[in-house]
């Protein structure tokens, strides 16, 4: 998958960052590091073992919605809300689930916040669990990283003997038992639905949305799915305040994002910086364009995100509401740079090829479509292109957007529509000479 847009998206180890990524060397992911740095401190908080009154769940998860931390994985959606959303009351098992299926494109920050400072997302799953009465969780991994699985169960084992994990949390009378889970390697499998299909040990393949995960989840029980990410945040916002996190960032918009910056960029790494960050401030951390060549594009947030111009995303700050305004999305957060001499027709054959092989499948609209949109863009690049290819394109790529299971409909068809959009003289120019206009690739 990092190899979808023909640019090198693949490092691994280079993150900086105030919060989830403050002070990690790649030695200090073990229990004593971690309590060192003043992990399990809030958990002790919101249990009442710091020698306070604790936290009633109702608080925990408002001191969350305070925050307006949103949703890791993609989405963006309201963690707080989406904790309100599990029933208080249920007569049955409650499910809690990490989604560390990281396969977007250009994504690579779970996998670093996993191996590097796994206890941060025990701890924050373990309040989530509190703060919604659920006692059995499960952190679903993603197939290809297995040195990381091997890392969380080590922190796991870690967590349960020093009894942050257990029947009786800290002797606090609060039980919940967090197991991981290996996956296989499939992008649909970062689906929420196909990741519980997954779990309960069936064919990864997404379900109907609605019923929603919060009523209908694992084994059918209301779930509550965040993203890795997601789960680091929480330990910081009850240590320093929902209030806090959000004067981090920007209004709806709070806290701080980890940015997975790869490319034509001197200096590719995890960035973990403030929402509301300028885009121009971004680059720069991660050493400017590469070689001094000029800015071409960028797709900001993960391939599934259109892509944007230069012109457009040099004016631009790294939040979700704003990349939203501008006509794509925050994504999960990888920001994938292209310089002057990359082919905008070449990156979307790479990355149509890339869809098409991870649809799952099950609705035809995507089965059939992402096939057809990855040949007629390989035929543009392979010099066999005709007039009529574009609104071609843009016709199949409408007429999967809206009408399938899940995102990864979407996720296919907004690429293409976002090149055609941005970048329509590449492929007319590719249509009418057989070759490309881009220098490098001549
Ligand atoms: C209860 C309601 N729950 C929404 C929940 C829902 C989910 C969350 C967001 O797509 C995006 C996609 C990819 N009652 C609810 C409700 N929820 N309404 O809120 O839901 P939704 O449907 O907006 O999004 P999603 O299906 O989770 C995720 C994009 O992320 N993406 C993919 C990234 C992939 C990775 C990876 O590598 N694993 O991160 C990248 O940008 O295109 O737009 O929990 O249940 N009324
Ligand atoms: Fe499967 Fe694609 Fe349909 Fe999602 S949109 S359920 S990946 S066929």
């Amino acid at each position: 998958p990092f190899q979808a847009t023909g640019v090198q998206t693949c490092f691994h180890g280079r993150h900086i960052g105030p919060q989830i990524y403050a002070g990690l060397d790649g030695t200090n992911w073990r229990l004593k590091d971690y309590e060192a740095r003043g992990g399990y401190q809030a958990l002790r908080r919101v249990l009442g073992k710091d020698g306070g009154p604790g936290m009633t769940p109702e608080e925990v998860i408002a001191e969350v919605k305070t925050s307006a931390l949103r949703g890791r994985g993609g989405a963006g959606f309201p963690t707080g809300l989406k904790w309100s959303f599990m029933p208080r009351q249920f007569p049955g098992q409650k499910y809690l689930v990490c989604n560390s299926d990281e396969g977007e494109p250009g994504t690579c920050k779970d996998r670093d916040i996993l191996m590097y400072n796994p206890h941060i997302v025990i701890e924050g799953m373990a309040i989530a669990a509190y703060a919604m009465g659920i006692s059995v969780g499960y952190n679903y991994i993603h197939g290809e990283i297995f040195q990381v699985y091997e890392r969380f169960e080590a922190a796991l084992e870690e967590a349960r003997a020093a009894g942050y994990l257990g029947d009786d949390i800290l002797g606090s009378g609060f039980g919940f038992q967090l197991h991981a889970h290996h996956g296989f390697g499939a992008y649909i499998c970062g689906e929420e639905t196909a990741l519980l299909e997954s779990l309960e040990g069936k064919k990864g393949q997404p379900r109907f949305k609605p019923p929603f995960p919060a009523s209908f989840g694992l084994y059918g029980k209301p779930t509550t799915i965040n993203n890795t990410e997601t789960f680091a945040a929480v330990p910081w916002i009850i240590r320093h305040g929902g209030q806090a996190y959000l004067e981090v960032g920007k209004p709806n918009n709070g806290g701080t994002k980890i940015f997975s910056v790869s490319g034509d960029v001197e200096r590719p790494g995890n960035y973990e910086i403030p929402l509301g960050t300028p885009f121009a401030k971004l680059l720069e951390l991660a050493g400017g364009v590469r070689g001094g060549r000029r800015l071409k594009a960028v797709i900001p947030g993960g391939s599934s995100a259109p892509v944007l111009p230069a012109e457009i995303m040099m004016d631009l700050t790294m939040d979700y509401d704003s990349i939203a305004k501008a006509g794509s999305m925050l994504g999960s957060g990888a920001v994938i740079v292209m310089d002057e001499t990359r082919c905008m027709v070449k990156s979307l054959q790479r990355l149509s090829y890339f869809y098409m092989h991870e649809s799952c499948g099950q609705c035809t609209p995507c089965r059939e479509g992402t096939g057809w949109l990855w040949r007629v863009v390989d035929r543009i690049e392979n010099g066999q292109g005709r007039p009529s290819d574009l609104d071609l394109l843009d016709n199949v790529a409408e007429n999967i957007m809206g009408r399938t299971i899940c995102a990864l409909g979407d996720a296919a068809a907004m690429p293409v529509r976002g090149m055609i959009k941005h970048f329509r003289h590449e492929f007319a120019y590719h249509i009418e000479h057989k070759t490309c206009m881009v220098p490098a690739y001549v």
